[in-house]
Protein backbone atom coordinates (compact mmCIF):
# COMPACT_ATOMS: atom_id res chain seq x y z
CA UNK A 1 0.00 0.00 0.00
CA UNK A 2 1.32 3.57 -1.29
CA UNK A 3 1.96 6.18 1.63
CA UNK A 4 -0.01 8.96 1.42
CA UNK A 5 1.38 11.89 3.24
CA UNK A 6 -0.87 13.11 6.17
CA UNK A 7 -1.30 16.85 6.91
CA UNK A 8 -3.69 16.89 9.98
CA UNK A 9 -2.48 15.58 13.35
CA UNK A 10 -5.72 15.09 14.96
CA UNK A 11 -5.44 11.40 15.33
CA UNK A 12 -2.02 11.55 16.20
CA UNK A 13 -3.16 13.38 19.27
CA UNK A 14 -5.15 10.97 20.11
CA UNK A 15 -2.92 7.77 20.03
CA UNK A 16 -0.36 10.00 22.43
CA UNK A 17 -3.23 9.51 24.88
CA UNK A 18 -3.21 11.18 28.28
CA UNK A 19 -1.92 10.97 32.18
CA UNK A 20 1.15 11.80 31.95
CA UNK A 21 3.17 15.73 32.07
CA UNK A 22 5.61 13.81 29.38
CA UNK A 23 2.69 13.45 27.36
CA UNK A 24 1.27 16.87 27.48
CA UNK A 25 4.25 18.30 27.10
CA UNK A 26 4.92 16.12 23.68
CA UNK A 27 1.55 16.94 22.18
CA UNK A 28 1.39 20.72 23.07
CA UNK A 29 4.62 20.71 21.07
CA UNK A 30 3.07 18.54 18.17
CA UNK A 31 0.08 20.78 18.09
CA UNK A 32 2.28 23.96 18.21
CA UNK A 33 4.43 22.79 15.43
CA UNK A 34 1.83 21.33 13.01
CA UNK A 35 1.20 24.28 10.56
CA UNK A 36 5.20 23.81 10.21
CA UNK A 37 5.22 20.07 9.75
CA UNK A 38 2.39 20.21 7.45
CA UNK A 39 3.99 22.68 5.05
CA UNK A 40 7.51 21.05 4.51
CA UNK A 41 5.09 17.51 3.84
CA UNK A 42 3.61 19.32 0.64
CA UNK A 43 7.27 20.52 -0.41
CA UNK A 44 8.65 17.13 -0.21
CA UNK A 45 5.87 15.41 -1.93
CA UNK A 46 6.43 17.94 -4.66
CA UNK A 47 10.03 17.42 -4.43
CA UNK A 48 9.39 13.65 -4.92
CA UNK A 49 6.98 13.77 -7.64
CA UNK A 50 4.84 11.27 -5.68
CA UNK A 51 7.32 8.70 -6.07
CA UNK A 52 6.02 5.25 -3.95
CA UNK A 53 6.63 5.29 -0.79
CA UNK A 54 5.51 1.95 0.66
CA UNK A 55 3.22 2.47 3.92
CA UNK A 56 4.97 0.40 6.61
CA UNK A 57 3.27 -0.74 9.77
CA UNK A 58 5.17 0.35 12.39
CA UNK A 59 5.18 -0.03 16.47
CA UNK A 60 6.99 3.00 18.20
CA UNK A 61 7.52 2.08 22.17
CA UNK A 62 8.83 4.78 24.04
CA UNK A 63 10.88 2.66 27.14
CA UNK A 64 12.17 5.31 29.87
CA UNK A 65 8.25 6.92 29.58
CA UNK A 66 7.00 3.58 30.66
CA UNK A 67 6.14 3.03 34.68
CA UNK A 68 8.77 -0.77 34.19
CA UNK A 69 11.61 1.54 33.96
CA UNK A 70 10.81 3.98 36.56
CA UNK A 71 9.64 6.35 34.38
CA UNK A 72 11.77 9.65 36.23
CA UNK A 73 11.33 12.22 33.22
CA UNK A 74 7.74 12.55 33.86
CA UNK A 75 7.77 13.65 37.51
CA UNK A 76 10.39 16.46 36.15
CA UNK A 77 8.92 18.24 33.20
CA UNK A 78 7.71 21.15 34.57
CA UNK A 79 11.19 21.02 37.12
CA UNK A 80 13.44 21.73 34.84
CA UNK A 81 14.35 18.08 34.01
CA UNK A 82 15.42 16.97 30.55
CA UNK A 83 13.20 17.25 27.66
CA UNK A 84 16.13 17.02 24.87
CA UNK A 85 14.45 12.89 24.66
CA UNK A 86 10.63 14.24 25.01
CA UNK A 87 11.25 17.17 21.89
CA UNK A 88 13.01 14.30 19.91
CA UNK A 89 10.36 11.55 21.05
CA UNK A 90 7.72 14.20 19.81
CA UNK A 91 9.37 14.80 16.44
CA UNK A 92 9.87 10.92 15.61
CA UNK A 93 6.38 10.22 16.07
CA UNK A 94 5.03 13.49 14.33
CA UNK A 95 7.27 12.62 10.84
CA UNK A 96 6.18 9.01 10.70
CA UNK A 97 2.76 9.99 11.07
CA UNK A 98 3.16 12.82 8.37
CA UNK A 99 5.04 10.50 5.99
CA UNK A 100 1.75 8.50 6.59
CA UNK A 101 3.04 5.33 7.74
CA UNK A 102 0.34 2.76 9.81
CA UNK A 103 2.06 3.80 13.46
CA UNK A 104 1.07 2.48 17.24
CA UNK A 105 2.46 3.86 20.22
CA UNK A 106 3.17 2.28 23.42
CA UNK A 107 4.72 3.80 26.54
CA UNK A 108 3.42 1.36 28.69
CA UNK A 109 4.81 -2.92 28.99
CA UNK A 110 0.73 -3.76 28.87
CA UNK A 111 0.63 -1.93 25.39
CA UNK A 112 3.95 -3.42 24.18
CA UNK A 113 2.66 -6.78 24.69
CA UNK A 114 -0.97 -6.02 23.59
CA UNK A 115 0.49 -4.79 20.32
CA UNK A 116 3.43 -7.54 20.23
CA UNK A 117 0.53 -10.37 20.95
CA UNK A 118 2.14 -11.65 23.72
CA UNK A 119 0.19 -13.04 26.34
CA UNK A 120 0.33 -11.43 29.49
CA UNK A 121 1.90 -12.66 32.49
CA UNK A 122 5.25 -13.53 34.19
CA UNK A 123 8.35 -14.56 32.08
CA UNK A 124 9.14 -14.37 28.89
CA UNK A 125 7.17 -16.35 25.85
CA UNK A 126 8.00 -16.09 22.18
CA UNK A 127 5.83 -14.49 19.42
CA UNK A 128 3.01 -17.28 18.07
CA UNK A 129 2.64 -15.44 14.97
CA UNK A 130 4.21 -13.77 12.58
CA UNK A 131 5.92 -10.15 13.66
CA UNK A 132 2.73 -7.77 13.08
CA UNK A 133 5.12 -4.82 12.03
CA UNK A 134 7.62 -3.63 9.82
CA UNK A 135 9.81 -1.78 12.21
CA UNK A 136 9.62 -1.05 15.93
CA UNK A 137 10.80 2.18 17.25
CA UNK A 138 12.27 1.58 20.44
CA UNK A 139 15.01 3.00 23.29
CA UNK A 140 17.79 0.69 25.35
CA UNK A 141 14.92 0.27 28.17
CA UNK A 142 12.30 -0.59 25.60
CA UNK A 143 14.89 -3.09 24.12
CA UNK A 144 15.66 -4.64 27.33
CA UNK A 145 11.77 -5.23 28.00
CA UNK A 146 11.45 -6.66 24.35
CA UNK A 147 13.79 -9.44 25.23
CA UNK A 148 12.63 -9.85 29.00
CA UNK A 149 9.12 -10.53 27.28
CA UNK A 150 9.46 -11.85 23.82
CA UNK A 151 12.16 -14.57 24.39
CA UNK A 152 13.75 -15.78 21.92
CA UNK A 153 11.67 -14.27 18.72
CA UNK A 154 13.17 -11.21 19.75
CA UNK A 155 16.63 -12.73 18.05
CA UNK A 156 14.81 -13.64 15.23
CA UNK A 157 12.83 -9.80 14.92
CA UNK A 158 15.93 -7.85 15.63
CA UNK A 159 16.27 -6.32 12.12
CA UNK A 160 13.00 -4.49 12.48
CA UNK A 161 14.33 -2.78 15.26
CA UNK A 162 15.31 0.98 15.23
CA UNK A 163 16.93 2.39 18.94
CA UNK A 164 16.73 5.90 19.69
CA UNK A 165 19.83 6.21 21.64
CA UNK A 166 21.26 10.27 22.07
CA UNK A 167 24.76 9.49 22.67
CA UNK A 168 25.56 7.17 19.75
CA UNK A 169 26.63 3.49 20.54
CA UNK A 170 30.08 2.48 18.61
CA UNK A 171 30.32 -0.77 16.93
CA UNK A 172 33.27 -2.11 19.47
CA UNK A 173 30.57 -1.47 22.54
CA UNK A 174 27.94 -3.12 20.41
CA UNK A 175 29.13 -6.28 20.05
CA UNK A 176 28.95 -8.80 22.47
CA UNK A 177 31.96 -10.98 22.58
CA UNK A 178 34.64 -8.05 21.51
CA UNK A 179 33.30 -6.01 23.99
CA UNK A 180 33.74 -8.46 26.65
CA UNK A 181 37.31 -9.31 25.75
CA UNK A 182 38.64 -5.62 25.09
CA UNK A 183 36.94 -3.91 27.74
CA UNK A 184 34.14 -2.21 26.00
CA UNK A 185 31.11 -3.96 28.25
CA UNK A 186 29.32 -1.23 28.98
CA UNK A 187 25.25 -1.31 31.04
CA UNK A 188 24.07 -0.47 27.66
CA UNK A 189 25.75 -1.58 24.71
CA UNK A 190 26.36 -5.24 23.58
CA UNK A 191 23.48 -5.93 21.75
CA UNK A 192 24.70 -6.90 18.52
CA UNK A 193 23.20 -5.09 16.29
CA UNK A 194 24.19 -3.50 12.76
CA UNK A 195 25.30 -0.36 14.42
CA UNK A 196 22.52 1.61 11.87
CA UNK A 197 20.24 0.52 14.08
CA UNK A 198 21.09 3.13 16.67
CA UNK A 199 19.60 6.28 15.37
CA UNK A 200 21.19 9.33 17.57
CA UNK A 201 19.67 13.15 18.52
CA UNK A 202 22.90 14.39 16.53
CA UNK A 203 24.86 12.90 13.57
CA UNK A 204 28.09 11.43 15.83
CA UNK A 205 29.40 8.50 14.54
CA UNK A 206 28.60 8.04 11.16
CA UNK A 207 28.31 3.67 12.19
CA UNK A 208 24.74 5.15 13.33
CA UNK A 209 22.07 6.20 11.99
CA UNK A 210 20.92 10.22 12.41
CA UNK A 211 17.48 10.69 13.71
CA UNK A 212 17.59 14.28 14.91
CA UNK A 213 14.39 16.47 16.34
CA UNK A 214 13.35 19.88 14.15
CA UNK A 215 13.19 23.28 15.46
CA UNK A 216 10.47 26.39 15.02
CA UNK A 217 11.50 28.03 11.85
CA UNK A 218 10.87 31.52 10.52
CA UNK A 219 8.55 33.54 7.95
CA UNK A 220 9.78 36.23 6.42
CA UNK A 221 7.39 38.79 8.99
CA UNK A 222 8.83 37.15 12.23
CA UNK A 223 12.64 37.31 10.78
CA UNK A 224 11.68 41.21 10.17
CA UNK A 225 10.45 41.62 13.43
CA UNK A 226 13.34 39.54 14.86
CA UNK A 227 15.98 42.45 13.54
CA UNK A 228 13.85 45.13 14.55
CA UNK A 229 13.47 44.06 18.47
CA UNK A 230 16.75 42.42 19.44
CA UNK A 231 18.53 43.56 22.12
CA UNK A 232 21.95 43.69 21.64
CA UNK A 233 22.89 43.95 25.54
CA UNK A 234 20.82 41.22 26.52
CA UNK A 235 21.64 37.82 26.91
CA UNK A 236 19.84 34.39 28.21
CA UNK A 237 21.82 31.69 30.06
CA UNK A 238 21.26 27.98 29.09
CA UNK A 239 20.71 26.05 31.80
CA UNK A 240 17.10 25.41 33.46
CA UNK A 241 17.76 23.50 36.55
CA UNK A 242 19.80 25.57 39.23
CA UNK A 243 22.81 22.89 39.32
CA UNK A 244 23.93 23.95 36.06
CA UNK A 245 24.46 27.50 37.33
CA UNK A 246 26.97 26.18 39.94
CA UNK A 247 30.34 27.82 40.06
CA UNK A 248 29.89 30.23 37.59
CA UNK A 249 29.61 33.23 39.70
CA UNK A 250 32.65 34.73 38.05
CA UNK A 251 31.69 34.55 34.45
CA UNK A 252 28.22 35.87 35.35
CA UNK A 253 29.97 38.85 37.19
CA UNK A 254 31.93 39.46 34.14
CA UNK A 255 29.05 38.86 31.27
CA UNK A 256 27.22 41.25 33.87
CA UNK A 257 29.14 44.28 33.27
CA UNK A 258 28.29 44.16 29.30
CA UNK A 259 25.20 42.84 29.24
CA UNK A 260 20.92 42.04 31.11
CA UNK A 261 21.19 38.65 32.05
CA UNK A 262 17.93 36.31 32.00
CA UNK A 263 17.36 32.84 32.84
CA UNK A 264 14.76 30.22 33.14
CA UNK A 265 15.55 28.21 35.66
CA UNK A 266 13.16 26.22 37.24
CA UNK A 267 12.19 27.81 41.31
CA UNK A 268 9.76 26.22 43.55
CA UNK A 269 9.14 29.77 46.02
CA UNK A 270 12.12 31.03 46.12
CA UNK A 271 15.33 32.30 44.22
CA UNK A 272 17.64 29.30 44.11
CA UNK A 273 21.03 30.16 45.37
CA UNK A 274 22.94 29.53 42.53
CA UNK A 275 21.40 32.30 40.45
CA UNK A 276 22.96 35.87 41.54
CA UNK A 277 20.06 38.72 42.14
CA UNK A 278 21.17 40.62 39.30
CA UNK A 279 20.00 37.81 37.21
CA UNK A 280 16.21 38.05 36.03
CA UNK A 281 15.16 34.65 36.48
CA UNK A 282 11.70 33.97 34.39
CA UNK A 283 11.64 30.66 36.04
CA UNK A 284 10.62 27.59 33.57
CA UNK A 285 9.07 28.80 30.40
CA UNK A 286 6.23 26.77 28.28
CA UNK A 287 8.88 26.29 25.18
CA UNK A 288 6.70 28.96 23.45
CA UNK A 289 7.53 31.32 25.84
CA UNK A 290 11.43 30.64 25.59
CA UNK A 291 11.08 31.46 21.70
CA UNK A 292 9.67 34.82 22.35
CA UNK A 293 12.53 35.41 25.00
CA UNK A 294 15.20 34.62 22.39
CA UNK A 295 13.75 36.78 19.81
CA UNK A 296 14.65 39.49 21.75
CA UNK A 297 18.10 38.07 23.35
CA UNK A 298 21.46 38.76 21.49
CA UNK A 299 23.59 35.91 23.41
CA UNK A 300 22.23 32.56 24.33
CA UNK A 301 25.45 30.78 26.43
CA UNK A 302 26.00 27.81 28.18
CA UNK A 303 28.58 27.00 30.95
CA UNK A 304 29.04 23.22 30.19
CA UNK A 305 25.94 21.68 31.09
CA UNK A 306 23.48 19.94 29.73
CA UNK A 307 25.71 18.43 26.99
CA UNK A 308 24.18 18.69 23.33
CA UNK A 309 20.44 19.85 23.46
CA UNK A 310 18.25 21.06 21.17
CA UNK A 311 17.98 24.91 22.77
CA UNK A 312 21.31 25.70 21.30
CA UNK A 313 19.61 25.10 18.04
CA UNK A 314 16.37 26.68 19.30
CA UNK A 315 18.55 29.96 20.06
CA UNK A 316 20.40 30.07 16.74
CA UNK A 317 17.01 29.70 14.90
CA UNK A 318 15.92 32.87 16.44
CA UNK A 319 19.02 34.81 16.01
CA UNK A 320 20.86 34.79 18.99
CA UNK A 321 24.53 34.01 18.98
CA UNK A 322 25.31 30.90 20.90
CA UNK A 323 28.80 31.24 23.11
CA UNK A 324 30.05 28.24 24.57
CA UNK A 325 33.25 26.48 26.43
CA UNK A 326 35.35 24.72 24.92
CA UNK A 327 36.47 21.40 26.63
CA UNK A 328 40.05 21.34 27.25
CA UNK A 329 41.18 17.68 27.42
CA UNK A 330 37.64 17.02 25.78
CA UNK A 331 35.19 15.43 27.79
CA UNK A 332 34.38 11.42 27.19
CA UNK A 333 33.55 8.27 28.72
CA UNK A 334 37.04 7.61 30.12
CA UNK A 335 37.21 11.21 32.34
CA UNK A 336 33.71 12.36 33.13
CA UNK A 337 30.84 11.03 35.29
CA UNK A 338 28.00 11.61 32.92
CA UNK A 339 29.28 9.74 29.87
CA UNK A 340 30.68 6.89 31.99
CA UNK A 341 28.98 3.66 30.87
CA UNK A 342 28.06 5.16 27.77
CA UNK A 343 28.61 3.01 24.56
CA UNK A 344 31.03 5.39 22.42
CA UNK A 345 34.46 6.44 23.23
CA UNK A 346 33.62 9.41 21.74
CA UNK A 347 35.45 12.57 22.38
CA UNK A 348 33.06 15.57 22.94
CA UNK A 349 35.59 18.65 22.43
CA UNK A 350 32.30 21.83 23.51
CA UNK A 351 29.47 21.73 25.33
CA UNK A 352 27.74 21.45 22.11
CA UNK A 353 30.08 19.80 19.06
CA UNK A 354 27.33 19.72 16.42
CA UNK A 355 27.24 23.58 16.90
CA UNK A 356 31.00 23.89 16.95
CA UNK A 357 31.76 22.16 14.05
CA UNK A 358 28.47 22.13 11.87
CA UNK A 359 27.55 25.86 12.43
CA UNK A 360 30.21 27.34 13.76
CA UNK A 361 30.53 31.41 13.37
CA UNK A 362 29.34 33.85 13.39
CA UNK A 363 26.61 31.98 14.97
CA UNK A 364 28.37 29.74 17.29
CA UNK A 365 31.17 30.91 19.54
CA UNK A 366 33.39 28.57 21.21
CA UNK A 367 36.35 29.86 23.40
CA UNK A 368 38.35 28.73 26.77
CA UNK A 369 35.96 30.08 29.59
CA UNK A 370 38.89 29.96 31.73
CA UNK A 371 40.81 32.57 29.60
CA UNK A 372 38.92 35.72 30.88
CA UNK A 373 40.57 38.02 28.84
CA UNK A 374 39.29 35.33 25.98
CA UNK A 375 35.99 34.83 27.60
CA UNK A 376 35.05 38.85 28.40
CA UNK A 377 36.66 39.68 24.36
CA UNK A 378 34.09 36.79 22.66
CA UNK A 379 30.71 38.83 24.52
CA UNK A 380 32.20 42.50 23.01
CA UNK A 381 32.28 40.91 19.75
CA UNK A 382 29.05 39.50 20.13
CA UNK A 383 27.44 42.37 20.97
CA UNK A 384 28.79 44.15 17.62
CA UNK A 385 28.42 41.34 15.40
CA UNK A 386 25.03 41.10 13.72
CA UNK A 387 23.98 37.46 12.55
CA UNK A 388 20.99 36.15 10.84
CA UNK A 389 18.44 33.37 12.32
CA UNK A 390 19.82 29.95 11.23
CA UNK A 391 18.80 26.54 11.50
CA UNK A 392 20.66 23.77 9.27
CA UNK A 393 18.11 22.38 7.02
CA UNK A 394 18.73 18.72 8.35
CA UNK A 395 16.63 20.52 11.66
CA UNK A 396 13.63 21.36 9.68
CA UNK A 397 10.54 19.77 9.77
CA UNK A 398 11.16 19.36 5.75
CA UNK A 399 15.31 17.95 6.15
CA UNK A 400 13.48 15.33 9.04
CA UNK A 401 10.99 14.20 6.95
CA UNK A 402 13.41 13.81 3.62
CA UNK A 403 15.91 11.88 5.67
CA UNK A 404 13.46 9.63 8.08
CA UNK A 405 11.60 8.76 4.18
CA UNK A 406 15.11 7.77 2.98
CA UNK A 407 15.62 5.58 5.52
CA UNK A 408 12.31 4.26 5.44
CA UNK A 409 12.24 3.18 2.39
CA UNK A 410 16.12 2.54 1.67
CA UNK A 411 17.47 1.01 5.12
CA UNK A 412 16.15 -2.43 4.55
CA UNK A 413 17.89 -5.90 4.85
CA UNK A 414 20.28 -4.14 7.50
CA UNK A 415 21.28 -7.91 8.83
CA UNK A 416 21.20 -9.57 5.76
CA UNK A 417 24.40 -11.55 4.87
CA UNK A 418 26.76 -9.00 3.31
CA UNK A 419 27.28 -10.86 0.22
CA UNK A 420 30.37 -11.56 -1.07
CA UNK A 421 32.47 -8.69 -2.50
CA UNK A 422 32.14 -8.45 -6.55
CA UNK A 423 34.78 -9.40 -8.57
CA UNK A 424 36.68 -8.36 -10.60
CA UNK A 425 36.64 -5.06 -9.33
CA UNK A 426 38.93 -2.35 -10.18
CA UNK A 427 40.26 0.90 -7.91
CA UNK A 428 40.94 4.23 -9.86
CA UNK A 429 43.16 6.62 -8.84
CA UNK A 430 41.16 10.05 -8.48
CA UNK A 431 43.32 13.08 -7.41
CA UNK A 432 43.14 12.72 -3.63
CA UNK A 433 40.92 10.16 -3.55
CA UNK A 434 40.40 6.94 -4.86
CA UNK A 435 37.24 6.34 -6.92
CA UNK A 436 35.69 3.15 -6.92
CA UNK A 437 35.17 1.93 -10.70
CA UNK A 438 31.93 -0.07 -10.94
CA UNK A 439 30.40 -1.16 -13.85
CA UNK A 440 29.93 -4.35 -12.31
CA UNK A 441 26.38 -5.58 -10.90
CA UNK A 442 26.63 -5.56 -7.17
CA UNK A 443 24.25 -6.85 -4.40
CA UNK A 444 22.53 -3.54 -4.04
CA UNK A 445 23.72 -0.80 -1.94
CA UNK A 446 22.30 2.10 -0.60
CA UNK A 447 23.94 4.53 -0.57
CA UNK A 448 24.68 3.78 -3.93
CA UNK A 449 28.18 2.32 -4.65
CA UNK A 450 28.52 5.24 -7.04
CA UNK A 451 29.51 7.74 -4.24
CA UNK A 452 31.95 5.47 -2.76
CA UNK A 453 35.27 7.34 -2.55
CA UNK A 454 38.31 4.77 -0.79
CA UNK A 455 40.92 6.55 1.54
CA UNK A 456 43.32 5.38 3.66
CA UNK A 457 43.94 7.79 7.17
CA UNK A 458 46.71 9.03 8.60
CA UNK A 459 48.15 6.76 11.75
CA UNK A 460 46.03 7.43 14.18
CA UNK A 461 43.61 8.77 12.54
CA UNK A 462 39.59 7.39 12.68
CA UNK A 463 37.77 7.33 9.40
CA UNK A 464 35.27 10.04 10.85
CA UNK A 465 38.20 12.48 10.72
CA UNK A 466 39.77 10.89 7.61
CA UNK A 467 36.61 11.18 5.28
CA UNK A 468 36.05 14.69 6.90
CA UNK A 469 38.85 16.08 6.22
CA UNK A 470 38.33 15.61 2.70
CA UNK A 471 34.51 17.00 2.57
CA UNK A 472 33.30 13.71 2.65
CA UNK A 473 31.70 11.54 5.52
CA UNK A 474 32.31 8.12 6.60
CA UNK A 475 29.89 5.54 5.06
CA UNK A 476 29.77 2.02 7.34
CA UNK A 477 27.65 0.33 4.44
CA UNK A 478 30.24 0.86 1.82
CA UNK A 479 33.27 -1.58 4.31
CA UNK A 480 32.01 -4.69 2.70
CA UNK A 481 33.16 -3.22 -0.30
CA UNK A 482 36.75 -2.54 0.96
CA UNK A 483 37.35 -4.76 3.33
CA UNK A 484 39.17 -7.12 0.17
CA UNK A 485 43.08 -7.11 -0.03
CA UNK A 486 42.98 -5.52 -3.63
CA UNK A 487 42.05 -2.58 -1.78
CA UNK A 488 45.49 -2.47 -0.58
CA UNK A 489 47.03 -2.58 -3.36
CA UNK A 490 44.86 -0.10 -5.38
CA UNK A 491 45.71 2.37 -2.61
CA UNK A 492 50.01 1.51 -3.72
CA UNK A 493 50.06 -0.54 -0.24
CA UNK A 494 52.92 -3.11 -0.03
CA UNK A 495 51.92 -5.92 2.72
CA UNK A 496 54.29 -8.50 3.78
CA UNK A 497 50.82 -10.28 4.25
CA UNK A 498 47.17 -9.92 4.55
CA UNK A 499 45.07 -11.44 7.70
CA UNK A 500 41.59 -11.18 8.44
CA UNK A 501 40.64 -10.56 12.27
CA UNK A 502 38.74 -9.55 14.36
CA UNK A 503 39.91 -5.94 15.58
CA UNK A 504 37.29 -2.82 15.43
CA UNK A 505 40.99 -0.83 13.65
CA UNK A 506 40.30 -3.43 10.41
CA UNK A 507 40.78 -2.97 7.30
CA UNK A 508 43.57 -1.21 8.23
CA UNK A 509 47.33 -1.54 7.31
CA UNK A 510 51.18 -0.77 9.25
CA UNK A 511 53.55 0.86 7.24
CA UNK A 512 56.02 -0.32 9.85
CA UNK A 513 55.51 -3.79 10.16
CA UNK A 514 54.26 -3.87 6.81
CA UNK A 515 51.10 -6.02 7.80
CA UNK A 516 47.78 -5.64 6.95
CA UNK A 517 44.66 -6.85 8.36
CA UNK A 518 41.08 -7.39 7.32
CA UNK A 519 37.96 -7.78 9.29
CA UNK A 520 36.60 -10.72 9.77
CA UNK A 521 33.38 -10.41 11.71
CA UNK A 522 30.90 -7.32 9.46
CA UNK A 523 29.49 -5.93 12.75
CA UNK A 524 33.10 -4.85 13.55
CA UNK A 525 32.98 -2.07 10.76
CA UNK A 526 33.42 0.95 12.41
CA UNK A 527 34.42 4.66 11.57
CA UNK A 528 34.99 5.36 14.87
CA UNK A 529 38.46 3.74 16.36
CA UNK A 530 41.69 4.94 15.80
CA UNK A 531 45.36 3.00 16.51
CA UNK A 532 48.46 5.00 16.64
CA UNK A 533 49.90 2.35 14.77
CA UNK A 534 47.73 1.85 11.79
CA UNK A 535 46.34 3.56 8.99
CA UNK A 536 42.74 2.37 8.32
CA UNK A 537 41.20 2.12 4.97
CA UNK A 538 38.03 4.23 5.06
CA UNK A 539 34.94 4.50 2.72
CA UNK A 540 33.99 7.34 2.54
CA UNK A 541 30.94 9.35 0.30
CA UNK A 542 29.35 12.83 -0.16
CA UNK A 543 27.12 14.21 1.47
CA UNK A 544 23.88 16.81 0.47
CA UNK A 545 24.64 20.23 1.86
CA UNK A 546 22.77 20.69 5.33
CA UNK A 547 21.91 17.27 5.21
CA UNK A 548 24.74 14.85 6.25
CA UNK A 549 22.44 11.88 6.50
CA UNK A 550 22.26 11.35 2.84
CA UNK A 551 24.56 11.49 -0.19
CA UNK A 552 23.48 13.63 -3.36
CA UNK A 553 22.11 10.76 -5.26
CA UNK A 554 20.56 8.75 -1.84
CA UNK A 555 17.08 9.89 -2.85
C1 LIG B 1 19.79 17.61 26.97
O1 LIG B 1 18.53 17.68 27.57
P1 LIG B 1 17.88 19.01 28.05
O2 LIG B 1 16.41 18.82 28.12
O3 LIG B 1 18.53 19.44 29.30
O4 LIG B 1 18.19 20.02 26.83
P2 LIG B 1 17.90 21.54 26.65
O5 LIG B 1 18.70 21.92 25.48
O6 LIG B 1 18.08 22.29 27.92
O7 LIG B 1 16.36 21.76 26.35
C2 LIG B 1 15.44 20.88 25.87
C3 LIG B 1 14.15 21.64 25.62
O8 LIG B 1 13.73 22.34 26.77
C4 LIG B 1 12.97 23.45 26.36
C5 LIG B 1 13.68 23.94 25.12
C6 LIG B 1 14.26 22.68 24.52
O9 LIG B 1 13.51 22.24 23.41
O10 LIG B 1 12.78 24.58 24.29
N1 LIG B 1 12.88 24.48 27.42
C7 LIG B 1 11.66 24.92 27.81
O11 LIG B 1 10.66 24.45 27.32
N2 LIG B 1 11.57 25.92 28.78
C8 LIG B 1 12.68 26.46 29.32
O12 LIG B 1 12.53 27.35 30.15
C9 LIG B 1 13.95 25.99 28.92
C10 LIG B 1 14.01 24.99 27.95
C11 LIG B 1 19.75 16.56 25.92
F1 LIG B 1 18.76 16.87 25.02
C12 LIG B 1 19.51 15.24 26.50
O13 LIG B 1 19.59 14.28 25.49
C13 LIG B 1 20.57 14.93 27.55
O14 LIG B 1 20.24 13.77 28.26
C14 LIG B 1 20.68 16.10 28.54
C15 LIG B 1 21.91 15.96 29.39
O15 LIG B 1 23.08 16.22 28.64
O16 LIG B 1 20.81 17.32 27.87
Amino acid sequence: KQAAFRSDIGALLEQVGTGKESLSFMKRRMRRLAAQWASAARRLDDSLRSQWREQKRILVHVGFLTEESGDVFSPKVLKGGPLGEMVQWADILTALHILGHNLKISVSLKELQGFLGVPPGRGSCPLTGPLPFDLIYTDYHGLQQMRQHMGLSLRKYKCHIRVIDTFGTEPAYNHEDYATLHGYRTNWGYWNLNCRQYMTMFPHTPDNSFMGFVAEELNDTERLSIQRNKVDSMAVVYGKEASMWKGKERFLAILHRYMDIHGTVYYETQRPPEVPAFVKNHGLLPQQELQQLLRKAKLFIGFGFPYEGPAPLEAIANGCIFLQPMFKPSHSSLNHEFFKGKPTSRQVSSQHPYAEQYIGRPHVITVDFNNSQEFESAIRDIMRTKVEPYLPYEYTCEGMLERVHAYIQNQVGLCSSPGIPPSPFVLLPNSSALAWASNISTPPSWPPLSALRLLASLEGQSCIDACQSAGLICEPAFYRFVNIKEAFSGLEVQCEGVEAELNHIFPAFSVESSECGLQKDPLLFSCAGANNKYHRLCPCRDYRKGQVALCRDCL
